[in-house]
């Protein structure tokens, strides 16, 4: 009964300071055996280059100064997949998404940073153009919160002062303005830019382990990593709402599904679910490559 209640306290607690400031540490949210099997995982990845695969899990050609990103990461084996439904956040993310607790990891990566590297200012409640930023949309009322992007992002190494820490905007989740940082003419959300020195921003540093859980509409990104060897590593498993598709269209592998529990089955295939056909109808008729350029000429048809 003590202990009930004890996890009722913490919950209440890291309830009141994810609505305040639009995210909480959980210090030592994986153990040290965890962290080592996911750092022995990653290292053992062959090398590739952006672009190309490792299996199911997909090296992202994107910005080179963001580092390595391993996308579809769940793909990546048994220490990913615990993180699915990890202890630690599972309760907590499930409570702050809402959604009668139907999640879904809309993207899940590990990101591998070295000297120099760094990530640009993103996110915030509202966009430079005064759009809402429907990805992280933030509501709580009367206690119940309704959030449609939270983010887990996890420490594999310890990240200090000058590590290129993960930076955030306190409480920017609430705000009804774009950041003054994030508009203008020395705006730094554009790629290869960095939070540097950004108003009211605050690095998160942390222990191999630990872990930072925020909301996506709070603004982010890191500083740069001015250390002159080294790597940081993190990784981030973000859980949206079902109706929620994968960010990048990835669809979980049936070897994939037929290993997890039937939780953590559901909370990788709610956004990418088998097309629903009638019984005996083929799901693979085409091959990738036809239906990509089928829907790339449909698009190209709809521009004119
Ligand atoms: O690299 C970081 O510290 C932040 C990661 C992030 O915000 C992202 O990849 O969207």
């Amino acid at each position: 009964m003590a202990t009930e209640s004890s996890a009722a306290d913490a919950s209440a607690e890291l309830d009141f300071l994810f609505d305040l400031n639009g995210f909480v540490k959980l210090r030592q949210a994986l153990s040290a055996s965890e962290v080592a099997s996911l750092n022995d995982a990653l290292t053992a990845f062959p090398p590739t280059e952006p672009g190309e695969w490792h299996g199911r899990v997909h090296n992202q050609s994107h910005d080179a100064q963001r580092g390595v990103n391993w996308q579809n990461i769940t793909e990546g084996g048994t220490p990913f997949e615990a993180l699915i439904d990890h202890p630690s956040w599972i309760g907590h993310v499930g409570r702050w998404i809402g959604s009668r607790g139907s999640l879904y990891v809309d993207e899940a990566f590990a990101n591998i940073r070295g000297p120099g590297g760094a990530i640009n200012v993103h996110g915030g409640a509202v966009s430079a153009d005064g759009v809402l930023n429907y990805n992280g949309l933030y509501h709580c009322e009367n206690g119940v919160f309704s959030c449609g992007q939270v983010n887990v992002l996890i420490a594999l190494t310890d990240i200090g002062p000058g590590d290129g820490a993960t930076c955030l905007v306190p409480c920017s989740h609430k705000s009804n303005r774009a950041h003054p940082d994030q508009t203008g003419p020395g705006r730094r959300d554009k790629m290869g830019l960095a939070m540097d020195g950004m108003d009211g921003a605050v690095e998160v540093h942390m222990e191999a382990g630990d872990a930072v859980v925020f909301v996506d509409s709070l603004a982010h990104g890191s500083v740069r990593r001015t250390n002159p060897d080294g790597e940081r590593r993190i990784i981030v498993y973000r859980y949206s709402p079902s109706m929620r598709r994968s960010r990048f269209g990835y669809r979980p592998s049936a070897e994939l599904l037929a290993r997890l529990t039937p939780e953590r089955a559901a909370i990788v295939s709610r956004g990418a679910p088998p097309e629903n056909l009638p019984p005996g109808a083929a799901l693979d008729a085409l091959s990738v490559e036809e239906l990509r350029a089928i829907l790339q000429r449909k698009e190209q048809a709809a521009r004119l």
